[in-house]
Formats: structure tokens, sequence, C-alpha cells
């Protein structure tokens, strides 16, 4: 781990402490009282559970074999219900739910009534066309507020959704389709990214012939004649078209509290994704609850997250977690540099939000650009940051509280990831006392430590794998068809304690501190991808025998994409070569993956039983003394890749 510990010296020069405005402590919704609460987690979950909605109620709030728990065993709920009906037989049914502004700038406020009204009628739709309780549902969409509807029509009627990025390309999307064995796909005509046209059915189409369990394709008309989008007679079906015919009002599903919400894909250390699986009650309870505590949450408030909805941060802070709170939110479909890089301070000033949660990458990039972007527009509306997804650097956080907060909205840093479905460590705005780069504390109700290869606690000021030590109510219940890999990825290597795949250090104060991941993940923009994937997706070119991925350091996006790459005989090592598996990678996964650099080589460093060692690749790409080679089968291969690495560079 000395590249961490690299960071983490960085990290431990500032040294100034960040303690809660007096004025926003006095009104914060959680005190420290709430710490308390939470050493009874059964107690405080089945509390803020019983703040939902429940058609019943359970028998009992946990049952721990581990690794399998069930939470809130015996209740029925639906998560649409609690999203929506719950909200509009009062005052909050004229209430905005969503504000979406789409990238060429038209404006759409969506009330919770309408919201209720769009989700029965196309919940409706979705039965007509045969989807039935406990089918799944790939859907492949931008930021529009059409996959806010499709999402909670799916838990309406218990259908599970599989959501797929809108950025991840036909392959991926055909292999995820494949894996859920989804009945109906969801998708749009095109979306806006930077002012072009992204044309999504299009790209679904190149494969739609692969995907056997596909019955009826739905598509949202969003760009409309810019795009002509063929519509296959019996399987495509206009989404304007399907809910004008709609039954107004849809009778939600009671759902078992473990019945499955969704599935998620997420990236892990071997080249195939893994379905995550979560189910209701717990997942709903989860992330109503820390919404509401970790955001502050008051009803006055307009909350924006920034992160995609393909994600799980959009998943449980742009969907659910908002909506079981009835709050207003911002949304919007495209990038922070379009048409200028002020675009996001311009919605911030528009809507006056209130709440902002972001990615270290987006904060960096807005350093880079210089504070003159945020200067021109009103902030003022801004009383608590977030940020997520990869380890905030001091600098970003200084910067984000000075320049975005205007040094008086406190900065919650939330750890979490996809598997746990709701954030775990994080500060409590008006209660911890922040320390720029920590992610202080695990949040009331769960538990978290660090440990040592024996799976022993480490001493306050040690580092190790951090490990969550408690059950949690949205924690992933399984891994899709895949009950082994769910056992041997988080269970097997500590046990009773799952594994996060995270590095951290405890310090003396007790605040937690996240080294980046100990495995072969690679967080590239915030976004999470396995070198193992883009390993496979290179080999998959027929010019290429051999390929080792790494992650480097990257001044924005905190880690870029390396690949060391040998080619098969009689292939040679162009410019041309690099641009070709670079689009190769592209097409087989998508833009978030392809590699910034592509090295050729003859040989890569690996141990007498054949593992390839990325330390090293990781050594000699950010010109280290390489570290223990005496396990290398060859230990003279790695002067050559230094010699390699080093003139490829100069190019
Ligand atoms: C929410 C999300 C999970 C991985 C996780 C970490 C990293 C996330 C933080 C963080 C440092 C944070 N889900 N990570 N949040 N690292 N500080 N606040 O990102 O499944 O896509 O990724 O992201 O490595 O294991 S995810």
């Amino acid at each position: 781990m000395s590249d961490n510990n690299e960071t983490l010296e960085s990290l431990l020069q500032e040294k100034r402490l960040f303690p809660p405005p007096e004025s926003f402590k006095r009104a914060a919704v959680a005190t420290s009282e709430i710490y308390k609460e939470g050493e009874d987690p059964e107690a405080f979950w089945a509390r803020t559970a019983s703040e939902l909605h429940w058609f019943e109620r359970w028998d009992k709030v946990l049952e721990w074999n581990l690794p399998f728990a069930k939470w809130f065993v015996g209740g029925k709920i639906n998560a649409s219900y609690n999203c929506l009906d719950r909200h509009i037989g009062g005052p909050s049914r004229d209430k905005t739910a969503i504000i979406w502004e789409g990238e060429p700038g038209e404006q759409r406020t969506i009330t919770y009534f309408d919201l209720y009204r769009e989700v029965n009628a196309f919940a409706n739709a979705l039965k007509k066309l045969g989807v039935k309780k406990s089918d799944r549902v790939t859907i492949y969409m931008p930021m529009i507020p059409e996959i806010v509807i499709a999402m909670l029509a799916c838990a309406r009627i218990g259908a599970p959704h599989s959501v797929v990025f809108g950025g991840f390309s036909a392959e991926a999307l055909r292999e995820r389709i494949n894996d859920a064995e989804a009945k109906l796909l969801i998708t749009v005509d095109g979306g806006y990214r930077r002012g072009k046209v992204i044309p999504l059915k299009q790209s679904a189409d190149e494969i739609l012939k692969d995907t056997p369990t596909i019955e009826s394709v739905v598509v949202v008309r969003r760009v409309g004649d810019i795009l002509r989008t063929a519509m296959r007679q019996g399987r495509d079906y206009w989404y304007h078209d399907v809910v004008s015919g709609a039954e107004e009002y849809c009778k939600p599903e009671q759902m078992d509290a473990e019945d499955m919400l969704f599935l998620l894909y997420s990236s892990g250390t071997t080249g195939k994704p893994k379905g995550v699986v979560h189910t209701t009650g717990g997942y709903l309870t989860g992330v109503y609850t820390t919404f509401k505590y970790i955001f502050d949450y008051k009803p006055e408030d307009v909350f924006w997250c920034t992160a995609d909805v393909g994600w799980i941060t959009g998943h449980s802070y742009i969907i659910y977690g908002p909506l079981l709170n009835g709050a207003t939110q911002v949304m919007y479909e495209g990038a922070p540099d379009y048409p200028g890089r002020g675009r996001w301070w311009s919605i911030i000033e528009k809507h006056k939000v209130s709440i902002l949660y972001t990615a270290p990458t987006a904060i960096r990039s807005f350093i880079k650009w210089g504070t003159a972007w945020l200067e021109q527009y009103d902030l003022s509306s801004l009383r608590l940051l977030g940020t997520v997804g990869e380890p905030i650097n001091p600098e970003a956080w200084v910067w984000y509280y000075k320049y975005v907060g205007n040094e008086g909205c406190p900065i919650v840093d939330t750890w979490w990831q996809t598997e746990t479905g709701q954030v775990i460590l994080t500060p409590l705005p008006g209660v911890t006392v922040c320390k720029p780069g920590s992610v202080a504390h695990p949040f009331p109700g769960t538990g978290a430590e660090v440990v040592d290869e024996h799976g022993n606690p480490v001493k306050p000021g040690g580092s190790g794998y951090l490990v969550l030590t408690k059950p949690w109510p949205a924690m992933l219940r399984t891994l899709y068809k895949d009950e082994q890999r769910y056992i041997e990825t988080y269970w097997s290597r500590f046990p009773g304690k799952y594994l996060t795949g995270d590095g951290a250090k405890l310090d003396e104060d007790g605040y937690f501190w996240i080294l980046g991941r100990v495995d072969d993940i690679i967080k590239v923009a915030g976004h999470r991808i396995s070198t193992a994937e883009v390993e496979s997706a290179l080999v998959d070119h027929q010019a290429v025998a051999e390929a080792a991925v790494i992650g480097i350091p990257h001044e924005i996006k905190g880690e870029a994409i390396a690949a060391f790459v040998i080619l098969k005989e009689g292939q040679e090592g162009t410019p041309q070569m690099q641009q070709e598996l670079r689009a190769h990678v592209r097409k087989k996964i998508g833009p978030i993956a392809v590699p910034e650099t592509v090295i050729f080589v003859s040989e890569l460093p690996k141990t007498r039983s054949g593992k390839i060692m990325r330390r090293l690749l990781r050594d000699i790409a950010s010109g280290r003394a390489p570290g223990d080679v005496s396990t290398l089968a060859e230990p003279a291969v790695m002067a050559e890749l230094k010699q390699k690495y080093e003139s490829q560079e100069a190019e």
C-alpha cells in the first residue's frame, strides 16, 4: 500500500477542523442523540421504518443467518406507494417533485400528483404488454423524467427494474439484459450530450436480435424528428402511444419486504459484471433514513444530486431517497460544461438549490476551470454540500467549502457502494466536526472497522481493510443467480465481516479515512470499472495476445486507465493500432472504460504461477522504484517494461 500512504500524507497535511455552523446546528434534523439511538440498531431501524407506509407490519425486524439477512420479515410494502400515494393525500399533492432541465434548455416542472398519474398510467401499460410481478424489466435511458416514471411503474407492479447506464455500449446492454433474462426493455430515441444526439434505440437495435427473452420494447420520444427511429411492428411501441390509452389507476402490488425491488450490475474483480440484488422493505428504510438525516432534509429544500440514475447514487439519492421524503429536486440531463462552464451554477441560481450532492472529479474540473465561472452566479441558496464516489483530496474539499459553500455550508463526504445501497460512513451535518478528506463515522445503526490481515481491528492510527461489522437494512441480499460468488466475494476473507474491498485508516480521534481500493477495481471519474473487464475487451480484439490494465493517478478523474498490451505475432504497435484498440473498448463497454494510455510490450510481469503482478505495473507507470520483485518468474522483464513505458510516454 505504498502509493496509498503517499495519498494519505497529503491528506493529513490539512489539519484544520470544520465544526458545523451554530445556526445550522440549532435547526438540524439529526442531533448527537441519534448515535445513542443507533446503539440498538434493530430498534433504530424499526423506528425509522415505521415512518413509511406498510400494508402489513413486519413480525420480526431482522433475521440474520450470516451472510443472509432478512429485514422486516413478514412486512408488506410497495415502493411506488411510498414515493407517491403517501404524499398526494395531503398538502404535498401539488408540491414540485422534479424540476427537470434538458441540456438544450427546456424545463419541466412535475408535481407529486403529476408523477403519480404518469406512473399509474405507465404501470397499467406495462401490465398490458404482459409484464407481471417478478418479471425483470431493463431500462436504458438518459436523464429524463421518464426514467423516474419507468422505475416507479415497475416498482408499482412488482417487476424488478435493471437500469443500464445510458453511456454503456450496446454490447454491455446485451450482456446485462441476458443475465437478467429481462422480458421488456424501456429506452428512448435519443438523448443529448454536449449538444450531440446519442441514439440509444438505434444502439439497442444492434443487439436485440441476441436477446431472446425480450418480448417488447417501449421507446420514449425525446428528440423526435432529429432521428429516424426504426420501430419493429409487434415488438416496439412508443411510450406516448401505450400510456395514452391506459387506465388511470393501477393498484400497487403488495410486496413482501424481501421481494426484489431492483437489480443493478456492478463491476467486480472478474470480467463478468455482478447483478447486485436489492430487496424492498430494508432498502427503502435505509435510503429514506439516510437521506433524511445526512442531507438534513427540510420540506422547503431543493435538492440536487448530479449523478446519473444509471448508477446506485442515482437509484438511492435521486429516485428513492428524495421521493420517499417528499422532497423537491432538480434533475439535469446533460454535461456540466454545456453550453458553457457556468451551467451548473446557473441551475443552482435559477432553481435556488439548497443541497448539492456531487463527486470529487466534478469539483476538480471546476477548480481547473477557475472561480470566474461561479462568481457570476448567486449561490447563496446553498446550505449543505455533499460528495461521493471516490476519495476527495483536501485541496478539493477546501475549494468546495470556500467557493461553492461560501464558507457557510457543512460538507458531508459519504462513503458507500452499489452493494451497501445506502450511505454507511459519513459525517452528520449538524453534529460532526469535519476533517477534510475523512468520511468520519459509521451512520447510526451500522458498524465498520479497519482490520489487519488477520481480521483484528487496528489501533487508532493504523490502517488496513475496511469491513462492515453489522447487517444494515439496504445491504445487498445476494448476487443474482450467483449465491456462491456472493459468499466468496464479501464474506470469505474475514469470517462474519463484510469485505468492502477498500483500504482505510482509522485516526487517533476515531475518524475513518478511505485510501482507495485494494483489489482490481478502479474508479475513473467516479465510475467503477474492473481491470478484468477492460482486459477482456482488449483480448477480444483479433490483434491482441494478452493485456494487463491498471489505474494510474489522474489530476481530474482521480484515476485513469493504462493498458499494457502484447500483440500477436506479425502485428505492429502503431499509433493506429492504439486508436483501434481504444475504439474496440469503447464498443465493447463504453466511453468510460477507454484506456488513456496503451503501451505495447513483449512481456508482462508474472509470478511463477502465471499471475500478472499489476502492482509492479503501477510502480512503472508512476515512476517509482519497483517494490518486491522476488516472486517474479522472469525478473528481467522489469527493465524492458520500464524502458518501453518511458519511451512511449515520451512520444
Ligand atoms: C456510491 C458509489 C464504490 C466504491 C467504494 C470506494 C469508492 C465511494 C467514497 C469512495 C472514498 C468516498 N458506489 N467510494 N464513496 N471512496 N470516499 N466518499 O460510488 O459501487 O460505484 O463504488 O467507490 O472505493 O468501494 S460504487
